[in-house]
């Protein structure tokens, strides 16, 4: 196994997943296949109790897991399936250790952070990086390890140890370090000091770095004589110093990595012709490299634009959707279109907004009104939920796109209970306990009461009824299979007392779970393209397969006759992102042990 870190300095927060991920997929091209863990040094067990204000999207995985949205990238990138266990945390680790000694396994001795904090750092990434990820079902043969924060900071300070001790533990062939720093461009000049700094702190911490990738946030290339500085100053080769500006779009940074040898590079220094590649994943990674430089090169061909207006809470916070934005992007790629997308406060399309706030008011529905699409994605609590269901009955009527994912589902759901069966106050019962029209309730199964109730999380099939293969556009887009599988994450269902009222008005639940109980895709027959996922999609799209319900959306916000290529080509050749095996049975997932929370989480509801 050769492992890769990818480390930073200077400041966080200037693309290092994007420059691990890429890396990972220039090596997928070669052949090799590839995994991938993220150290977070935060005291949180898993990201599903923090709040999407602090910490941007929860992403889930097929095995439940809830992790930070850095694992989307690499799920994304490198075309994989991970694990909770792709996960790491200080929290995490310290919890391992502490339990460890309270079982006695150290016999007593003295717990330190040396050796005992990073050896199970260490014995937990050589655990985890064996986990095939990929439909081959075999040991990958390279793990990037990507080390959150910057080196240096009292958090990451027992990660570092422990990598440092790892070059030793693995052998100087199967361990390279990536290092990423900050190049400020001042007034033109290129500073290279704080790399200078970084560099010289990570050796005194014993790491040397095999890459330095000089990140510029600007629009130029790194200088050559910047690079000889660097080279010089840092005691590295210059083909060790990369530079790595901004491009017009994240899918370009292979490329320049790519152009600057990294590849090579690696080769070399761990020994990777040495790495057995077999006939059939050469050839994969062959067509990787030519699908992914067709994706970019057209990219920059296309002016055709596509507006879609996404109707949401956090919309001051984009992180938070953003596996919803990739789903978008990557949909958009597919229909040749420019993606133009318009963020709405759904506060704001409130009536009293009209008199608190006109200008707010109207600009909110001045986006509304001109969008080819509109989406209402996951989110909780009640606040801005009425904007949503009335741009909902905007698209509804107007016969706009419209996709709904997990709220935006249940809020089509008492939209069209309210509007279109006249049950004047339908309404969900985790806005309001005592309502006599809960059209959405509590799912029955989940403890209400006991503190560490669970969401339904993982990856759950989805089964298609038999009447939609005639007409469904979801089934179509989904390939045609009576049967598929999402991401799911939440707490609470449609009522089943209302499902009878809701169909004979009109409403079609397509897809419902595998016992038939649980309504989990709707669609309208009358509407160019109205449909609503109880299921997060938007957690396995990927560049060069987009997440089938967003493609839908976008193509039929480009235009009718896009929606009936995509329709077309989707029937013909959709395969599902995940391999057969990552399927788990619900009874599986049932055993799943639950996740402890605190009450704010529980009162949220669902997302
Ligand atoms: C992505 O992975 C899936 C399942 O592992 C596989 O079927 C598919 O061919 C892969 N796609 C690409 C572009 O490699
Ligand atoms: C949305 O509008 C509401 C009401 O005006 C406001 O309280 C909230 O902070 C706004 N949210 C964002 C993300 O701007
Ligand atoms: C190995 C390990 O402890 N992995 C953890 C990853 O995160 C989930 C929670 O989302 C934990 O339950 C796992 O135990």
């Amino acid at each position: 196994m050769k492992y890769i870190v990818v480390s930073g300095g200077v400041v966080s927060g200037i693309g290092k997943g994007v420059i691990a991920s890429s890396t990972g997929l220039l090596l997928k091209t070669t052949g090799l296949k590839v995994t991938a863990i993220k150290i977070d040094p935060y005291m949180n067990i898993d990201a599903g109790t923090m709040r999407p204000q602090e910490h941007g999207e929860v992403y889930v995985l097929n095995d439940g897991g809830e992790v930070d949205l850095d694992l989307g990238n690499y799920e994304r990138y490198l075309n994989v399936t991970l694990s909770r266990d792709n996960n790491i945390t200080t929290g995490k680790i310290y919890k391992e250790v502490i339990e460890k000694e309270r079982r006695g396994d150290y016999l007593g001795k003295t717990v330190q952070i040396v050796p005992h904090v990073t050896n199970a750092i260490q014995d937990w990434i050589e655990r985890v990086s064996k986990i095939p990820v990929d439909d081959t079902g075999e040991v990958p043969d390279v793990c990037i390890v990507e080390l959150g924060g910057t080196v240096g900071d009292i958090e990451s300070a027992p990660f570092v140890e422990a990598m440092r001790q790892f070059q030793f533990r693995v052998g100087y062939e199967n361990f390279a370090l990536i290092h990423v720093s900050l190049v400020p461009d001042m007034h033109g000049e290129q500073k290279t000091k704080p790399t200078q700094t970084t560099v010289h702190a990570l050796r005194g911490l014993g790491l040397l770095p095999d890459l330095i990738a000089c990140r510029l946030i600007v629009q130029k290339p790194l200088d050559p004589a910047t690079k000889e500085k660097i080279s010089m100053f840092c005691h590295v080769a210059a083909d060790q110093v990369i530079g790595v500006h901004d491009v017009s779009s994240v899918y370009h940074v292979p490329l320049l990595l790519q152009s600057q040898g990294i590849i090579q590079y690696l080769q070399k220094r761990l020994n990777l012709p040495g790495v057995k590649i077999s006939e059939h994943m050469l050839e994969r990674g062959h067509s990787l490299q030519k699908r992914w430089k067709e994706l970019t090169t057209s990219q920059e061909r296309v002016f055709d634009e596509v507006s879609i207006v996404l109707v949401g809470k956090y919309t001051d916070l984009k992180d938070s959707y953003m596996s919803v934005t990739k789903s978008l992007e990557h949909s958009a790629f597919r229909c040749g279109r420019k993606l133009v997308l318009k963020w709405v406060n759904s506060s704001d399309l409130e009536q009293e907004t009209q008199f608190t706030n006109p200008t707010k008011y109207h600009e909110g529905w001045g986006a509304v009104v001109s969008a080819g699409g509109i989406l209402v994605p996951g989110g909780f609590g009640i606040r801005g939920t009425e904007g949503m269901v009335q741009a909902i009955q905007w698209a509804r009527e107007h016969k706009v796109p419209y996709l709904g994912i997990c709220l935006g589902f249940q809020l089509a759901v008492i939209e069209y209970a309210r509007n279109v069966c006249k049950i004047k106050d339908a309404t969900s019962t985790e806005f309001n306990q005592d309502s006599t029209s809960p059209l959405i309730i509590f799912m029955p199964e989940i403890s209400k009461t006991h503190m560490g109730g669970t969401m339904r999380l993982g990856l759950r099939p989805t089964v298609f009824d038999a009447e939609s293969e005639k007409w469904s556009k979801i089934r179509k887009m989904y390939g045609g299979s009576g049967k598929i599988w999402e991401r799911h994450r939440h707490r609470y269902e449609v009522n089943p007392t209302y499902i009878e009222q809701l169909t004979n008005s009109g409403m079609s639940f397509v897809g419902k779970d595998e016992k038939g109980e649980r309504m989990q895709i709707l669609e309208l027959k009358d509407h160019p393209y109205f449909v609503a996922l109880q299921a997060h999609p938007e957690f396995c799209t990927r560049p060069l397969n987009p997440s089938p319900p967003f493609l839908g959306f976008v193509a039929a916000s480009s235009g009718l006759h896009v929606l009936e290529d995509q329709l077309e080509i989707q029937s013909k050749g959709y395969h599902p992102p995940h391999p057969d095996n990552a399927m788990v049975s619900e009874d599986e997932l049932r055993h799943i042990e639950p996740v402890p929370r605190g009450k704010e989480v529980l009162l949220n509801g669902d997302s």
